[in-house]
């Protein structure tokens, strides 16, 4: 029989909204082949201390199972690292007034503090963590530091550089870059063919995700309830700012989808909603058999999600022996769900059980101690676990393509509970396009849209303005919500491609910052609502490159300045100036770095204006000692009786949505900064 291999798969420490489907794929992969596998998403330093804290404390615990090591699992940590005797004195009294009968107790327990805090000090760990195996996935190219350093890190944790395998979409786009910082060749593109890891016929993209190893890891992944997929791969287009068409070089009319859900679903549990990550699902012949297939798998309109039983998954999961760390995660936020769920003497009588049982903190729970309460528990979980009908929505996540939108396909979209649906509005080119495109979609009655606005690239600040307000009068006229998701350019090659800083030939460092500020403040999202865009954005293109100039704390803290006077001081001392002082003062605003900035060729009334205006940070606004501080807490008091007055209003009748109301929204976003 071959040995089963230890695998480690890697995510980076960067934020990211979906699980890494690459990795998941893999995951099964290696399960189907019976191997060892372990899930981390980190920095590489974490998963060593967070090793070998766990091996110290499974020591400590078999010295004393009387005492919860878990619980000062922080001061444990913080001597490995360390080695600071106060830190172990700590842990030796702690231990002390615990252990009944001392017995040489003592002298064992602080020889393996020291021995764990030796193994991770003088690094020894390296002779014992290693795996046979390592992959580690990229995602976006502007993350690129972290992840060079989490491949070069994991180095250690291998017997030679070839165990490391690196692929996923920033090692696509950047292969040659990442072999000169690593010294190891990525894998290109898709796992599409068989054979490429070693001897066997399995294609790794084909195969289902393992959804399990997610419950590895505390991260919490914002899109966590969905089935993720692909029903086609690649695009017939090559837009000159996409990396697509070198992630996915082939257009795959159709990959079935069914098959792959029905797995998971016995495997992992039902999850809620579909998330396809097709690039241009439209350009496919094959779409209306897409469509099919997304009904027969339980996504036609009105259909409704309920929870599965969570801790019968995870039992049964247990039993079978797959991922036993992640389902005992699972088990044990089941088993506290239930807690939380119970009132007086059944809480109480489950929070005795459990205690009994060591199953009240993570750190005690065992596979067998499970398996031994589940058969005692299991009717009154199924009776209190959450049964409410939740809808289910598809969403093709990357947007459907406006300028192949007709009659047929929409129609066809409006079969499956869409929700939002994602039409690209990328350059006012394409106005008339996608004006008949939504008009399309409002005729299907598909009413909720959320569009990506791209900017920063080849448009215009006031183009992105203008397709804002289309989407604003649009929602208005056919009475649909159309949310608008500006996004800025990111190149994919070039100048600044590894960090978010590319300034597209239109744009600046301030109109960049003045377009953030607003969007932060509306979570990134602009929905419907006339009086709140006009609002937000300006009533006019004058109004708006305004904005754009005006000092960044003015547009955050909006009518707090506005209603002080500041604002229109500032603009009335900034069109006081001549001709060339303006030009000037521009330059420098658009530069948008105040502290440092060549004020010898400036005369004094412009570096007083800079200084007046555009040094006012937040930090003063927060601190008690400056002037706007003072002011804001009266002004933030007086808003507060004018709101719940605006409310009585609207209460009895008189008002629904009033301008005044719609100001009051937008300052409510922008106070939750
Ligand atoms: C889904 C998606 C998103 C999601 C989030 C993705 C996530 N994982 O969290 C959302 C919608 C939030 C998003 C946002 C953005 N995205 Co995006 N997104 C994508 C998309 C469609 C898929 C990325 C993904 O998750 N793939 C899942 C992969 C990893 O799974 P897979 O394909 O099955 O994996 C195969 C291979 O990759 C490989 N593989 C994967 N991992 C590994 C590991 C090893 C070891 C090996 C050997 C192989 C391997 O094998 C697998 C099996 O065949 C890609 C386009 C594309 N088609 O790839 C764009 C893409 C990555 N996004 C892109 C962009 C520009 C963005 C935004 C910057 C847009 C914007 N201007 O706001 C934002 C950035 C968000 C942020 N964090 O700031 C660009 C990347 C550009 C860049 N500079 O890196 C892409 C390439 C699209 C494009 N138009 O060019 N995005
Ligand atoms: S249509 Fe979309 S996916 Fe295709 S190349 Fe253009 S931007 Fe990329």
């Amino acid at each position: 029989m071959r040995k089963k291999r230890k695998i480690l798969l890697i995510e980076p420490k960067y934020k990211n909204k979906y699980p890494p489907i690459g990795l998941m794929k893999i995951a099964t992969y290696h399960r189907l082949l019976g191997d060892n596998i372990t899930f981390f998403k980190g920095d590489i330093k974490d998963f060593l201390i967070n090793s070998t804290l766990n091996d110290c404390i499974s020591k400590l615990g078999e010295i004393s199972n009387n005492i919860r090591w878990y619980q000062i699992k922080e001061l444990i940590k913080r001597y490995i690292v360390t080695h600071n005797s106060n830190h172990l004195n700590e842990i030796l009294e702690y231990s002390a007034n615990l252990i009944k009968n001392l017995n040489g107790h003592l002298s064992l327990i602080e020889i393996w503090l020291k021995y764990y805090s030796d193994y991770y000090r003088k690094k020894k760990y390296k002779e014992d963590i290693i795996f046979d195996r390592i992959y580690i996935t990229t995602l976006f190219t502007f993350y690129w530091k972290i992840t060079i350093k989490t491949i070069n890190d994991a180095k250690i944790l291998v017997k030679k550089i070839d165990d490391i395998k690196v692929g996923g979409v920033m090692a696509t786009v950047l292969p040659d870059d990442l072999e000169k910082e690593t010294g190891i060749k990525p894998y290109i593109g898709l796992l599409d063919t068989p054979g490429i890891f070693d001897d066997n016929n399995y294609i790794i993209d084909l195969l289902p995700l393992d959804y399990s190893i997610l419950g590895e890891i505390d991260y919490k992944y914002p899109e966590n309830n969905a089935y993720y997929g692909y029903m086609t791969r690649g695009c017939i287009r090559k837009c000159s700012f996409c990396a697509v068409w070198k992630i996915e070089p082939k257009f795959n009319q159709y990959i079935s989808l069914k098959e792959k859900i029905e797995l998971t679903k016995n495997e992992y549990g039902d999850q809620r909603n579909l998330l396809l990550l097709d690039n241009n699902v439209l350009a496919s012949k094959k779409f209306p058999q897409i469509i099919d297939e997304i009904k027969e798998s339980g996504f036609v309109k009105g259909a409704k999600f309920i929870d599965p039983n969570y801790l019968d998954i995870a039992v049964s999961n247990l039993k079978k022996g797959n991922n036993d760390r992640a389902f005992l995660k699972q088990s044990f936020e089941q088993l506290q769900y239930l807690l939380n769920k119970l009132k007086r003497e059944k809480q109480q009588k489950l929070y005795n059980l459990l205690d009994k049982l060591e199953l009240l903190s993570i750190n005690t729970t065992t596979k067998n101690n499970i398996l031994q309460i589940y058969p005692k528990i299991k009717d009154t979980f199924e009776k209190y676990r959450n049964k409410a009908p939740k809808l289910r929505y598809v969403d093709f996540n990357q947007g459907v393509d406006a300028r192949l939108i007709n009659e047929e396909n929409i129609k066809l979209l409006s079969e499956i509970p869409i929700k939002p649906l994602r039409i690209a509005f990328d350059s006012m080119s394409y106005k008339k396009i996608y004006v008949k495109a939504i008009k399309l979609a409002a005729k299907y009655n598909i009413r909720n849209l959320s569009n990506y606005l791209l900017y920063n690239e080849q448009d215009k600040p006031e183009e992105l303005y203008q397709r804002l307000e289309i989407n604003i009068l649009l929602s208005e006229e056919l009475n649909i919500n159309i949310y608008s998701f500006p996004m800025k350019f990111h190149p994919i090659n070039g100048e600044k491609h590894l960090n978010r800083e590319f300034l597209g030939k239109h744009w600046n460092r301030k109109y960049i910052r003045a377009v953030q500020t607003i969007l932060n403040a509306t979570k990134g999202k602009i929905g419907r609502g006339k009086s709140f865009f006009y609002e937000a954005f300006g009533q006019n293109l004058k109004e708006f490159e305004k904005i754009l100039l005006m000092p960044e704390t003015y547009i955050l803290y909006r009518f707090f300045f506005a209603d002080y006077g500041y604002t229109e001081k500032w603009w009335t001392e900034f069109n006081n100036f001549e001709n060339n002082d303006r030009t000037k003062i521009i330059e420098i605003i658009k530069k948008n770095e105040f502290k440092e900035f060549e004020k010898s060729k400036l005369n004094t009334s412009i570096l007083e204006f800079i200084k007046k205006h555009y040094l006012v940070s937040r930090e003063n606004i927060k601190n008690p000692k400056s002037k706007y501080y003072k002011e804001k807490q009266k002004y933030d008091l007086l808003k507060s009786h004018q709101k719940s007055h605006t409310h009585l209003q609207s209460v009895k009748g008189q008002s629904i949505y009033t301008a005044t109301q719609a100001r009051l929204t937008l300052y409510a976003y922008l106070f939750t900064v």
